[in-house]
């Protein structure tokens, strides 16, 4: 073997054995670097006569050419080789499960509200929102509801400056609306003609001075009213019966109606379900009160409690809701904790 032909040798088994990039630009230098075996028998062609550097550097640069390529392939397989190990590392399991990203949704008690809304809208009723800071005038006085009565206590009633108070229960909303619709109308109530009846629910946030397993100081309400010159209590059992039955999905619930008092209803009676199956089957539930609205109410909406008369009632969504779900603590519903509420979505 010629001394080109061994040190083309010697570099090709100089590169098989660089196993790494650094490896293989340190046996490039010994065989193509400054002093390099190929650059040092380049340097020599100097001496020699022109017809031998011909021959001799055409010999000279056909080893350079065969070293070069070694080089590219043995870069080229040391790369493949690096890319190839970073590809297992980094593999990815295109048969895992996606992760999805958490969407919110709504609370369960608006889930209820909704629920409500709906059902009520289905049977004519409007949805009336108002203040949560009432006047005295709004929240008790217009309700038939005295200075001295006893749910106006500092105890139960959660005072705030000007004289304000956070209201009790969404009732105020119901005498603001039945006024609105009043005034609209009043051309022809004073002609002698007939109004539309108000026909409204009001659901929202309501305050008092409470806090356990079954009360909480912000909680929600719905109450609903209903006046015209015709309406009486067989209305109610009807609208109330067909609203339970079809909130709770079940066509055989009993409802029962239990002699009571409210202030702004006379006579009052709460209302109580039975469930003919399920869990609850046989027990009786109190969801809601209610009663023929008292003459003096009607009278602070503007109207002749000799000619208009009607019904209203009262429920806590809040309650609806630990019935319908099973959930035996209220606070759970305002405690914000994403495990509890996220079952519900
Ligand atoms: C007007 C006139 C009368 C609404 C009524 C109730 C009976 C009632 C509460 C009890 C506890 C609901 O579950 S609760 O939070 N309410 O029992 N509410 S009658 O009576 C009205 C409302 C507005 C103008």
């Amino acid at each position: 073997m010629n001394e080109l032909d061994s040190i083309v040798a010697n570099a090709l088994q100089s590169f098989g054995n660089a196993n790494t990039p650094n490896d293989l630009e340190n046996a490039k230098a010994q065989f193509l670097g400054k002093s390099g075996r190929l650059t040092e028998l380049m340097k020599g062609l100097a001496s020699l006569s022109v017809e031998d550097k011909k021959l001799r550097g055409a010999a000279i640069n056909t080893a350079k050419q065969a070293i070069e390529a070694a080089l590219n392939a043995r870069r080229q397989a040391l790369a493949d080789a690096e890319l190839e190990v970073q590809l297992k590392a980094e593999a990815l399991d295109v048969s895992l499960p996606g992760r999805r990203r958490g969407g919110g949704g709504l609370h369960p008690v608006s889930l209820t509200l909704e629920r409500i809304e709906g059902i009520f809208g289905s049977m004519g009723f409007e949805v009336a929102q108002g203040p949560e800071i009432e006047t005295d005038w709004f929240n008790f006085t217009a309700l038939n509801t005295p200075e001295d009565h006893p749910a106006r206590s500092m105890h139960d009633t959660f005072y705030v400056e000007g004289g304000y108070l956070l209201r009790t229960h969404t009732s105020p909303m119901q005498i603001r609306h039945a006024v609105q619709h009043v005034k609209k109308y009043r051309a022809r109530i004073d002609a002698g003609q007939s109004m539309p009846e108000i026909r409204v629910i009001a659901p929202g946030r309501t305050y008092r001075v409470d806090s356990d397993a079954t009360h909480s100081p912000m909680f929600h309400q719905c109450e609903g009213l209903w006046i015209g010159e015709d309406v009486s209590f067989k209305d109610l059992k009807v609208v109330f019966t067909d609203f339970c039955r079809t909130f709770f999905e079940s066509d055989d619930l009993v409802l029962r109606f239990r002699p009571s008092f409210f202030p702004f209803t006379e006579p009052s009676a709460e209302i109580d379900i039975q469930f003919q199956d399920g869990p609850l089957a046989g027990r009786w539930l109190e969801v809601a009160g209610s009663g023929q609205v008292h003459p003096n109410v009607v009278r602070n909406m503007g109207l002749d409690p000799e000619k208009y008369i009607g019904f209203a009632f009262g429920m806590g969504p809040d309650r609806l809701t630990m019935l319908r779900y099973g959930v035996n603590d209220l606070r759970l519903f305002f405690d914000g904790d994403v495990r509890f509420l996220s079952q519900f979505q």
